[in-house]
């Protein structure tokens, strides 16, 4: 079959909301695009896991502790289906993880900030989570079968995620002076970042246009930003706390709430490696990497001991 007929097989599958799945026919740069993508969204996973497991050891009960290591563990097996789905594309996973560690490959703008207080856990859980969740339920209708299926369950254990963020701010918001001020100083370090995890507007998103034609992407940065404004602004008031934007409110004919204006040369700053803590994520990452070398080698001594013992049994 010609390159054209094939081409023309999957764009009707597209149209036809069929699934691509790893062994059709897919474009060079469709295959190139997820790969990036899935490997990024991998990467932020597993980084993310940093800012978190930071307080996991001065988390102030035991019941806040087991809540969060079950979280920072289930941030583990999200870059675990991720960089799966990534290998169905034909990507190995050591060259996947080789480009997070040389700085080639991106990951999450919002990872590279820092967790100065408890309070932080709850803003990342209702903010970054809250703002992940609606990305994340988009991509559960993505062209490509492997990405989709492992957002089902992603953003299943995404939610639970957003209420135990939620949850500790409205303890922290209930509580002493002091409390209620350590909540209303993580919702203010954390709700312009937050913003920033969707991207740059529409009309600067280089492969917004190309990803939408594919149904890789379903609503674009700035539709989803708007829906998540609309959604923190309602909520914070429940926490009976203000969001730090003189220029949020409500729009009654667009009926949504309009906001400030981005500092997109931070953004773009912390995307290029020069963020608060980009360094320190990078070198906590690779120290892991290089330390568990022992783990990964006994594993894969281990499963290579037990094939032989099963092919002998079947012998
Ligand atoms: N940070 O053309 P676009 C989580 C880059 S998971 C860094 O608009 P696209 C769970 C972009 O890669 C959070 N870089 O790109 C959790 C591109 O550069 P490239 C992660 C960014 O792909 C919670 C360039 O800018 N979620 O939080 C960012 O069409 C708590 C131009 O941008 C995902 O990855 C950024 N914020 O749209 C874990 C979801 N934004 O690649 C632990 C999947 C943009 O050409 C604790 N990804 N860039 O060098 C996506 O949906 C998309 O990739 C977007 C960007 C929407 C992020």
């Amino acid at each position: 079959m010609s390159v054209q007929e094939l081409e023309k097989i999957f764009l009707s599958k597209i149209e036809q909301e069929i699934k691509i799945e790893p062994k059709d026919w897919m474009p060079d740069a469709y295959r190139k695009t997820l790969v990036r993508q899935i490997s990024q969204h991998a990467h932020s996973e597993i980084v993310g896991m940093l800012p978190e497991g930071n307080w996991i050891s001065r988390a102030p009960s035991l019941k806040r502790k087991a809540i969060l290591l079950a979280k920072v563990q289930d941030e583990a097996g999200h870059g675990l289906y991720l960089y799966s789905a990534a290998e169905t594309l034909g990507t190995t996973r050591e060259q996947t993880i080789n480009d997070l560690h040389s700085g080639k490959a991106k990951y999450s703008s919002i990872f590279n900030y820092p967790t100065l207080t408890w309070g932080d856990i709850g803003a990342i859980g209702w903010l970054v989570d809250g703002a992940a969740i609606l990305n994340q339920v988009m991509l559960c209708r993505t062209s490509y079968g492997p990405y989709a299926r492992a957002m089902v369950r992603i953003c299943k254990e995404e939610s639970f995620h957003q209420r135990q963020g939620f949850d500790i701010l409205l303890a922290l918001s209930k509580g002493t002076a002091e409390q209620r001020a350590m909540c209303q100083d993580s919702i203010n370090r954390w709700w312009w970042p937050s913003l920033m995890m969707f991207g740059p507007h529409d009309s600067e998103s280089t492969h917004s246009e190309q990803s939408t034609q594919w149904k890789i992407k379903r609503m674009s940065n700035d539709e989803l930003r708007q829906k998540f404004v609309d959604m923190i602004a309602e909520q914070v008031k429940v926490l009976n706390m203000t969001l730090p934007d003189p220029h949020l409110k409500w729009n009654e004919q667009a009926k949504h709430y309009d906001f400030g204006e981005i500092n997109w040369t931070e953004f773009w700053n912390v995307v290029k490696g020069n963020g608060p803590c980009n360094k320190q994520r990078l070198d906590a990452r690779r120290k892991a990497w290089d330390e568990g070398a022992w783990v990964r080698e006994a594993a894969s001594v281990y499963a290579e001991k037990r094939k032989a013992r099963q092919e002998k049994q079947i012998a």
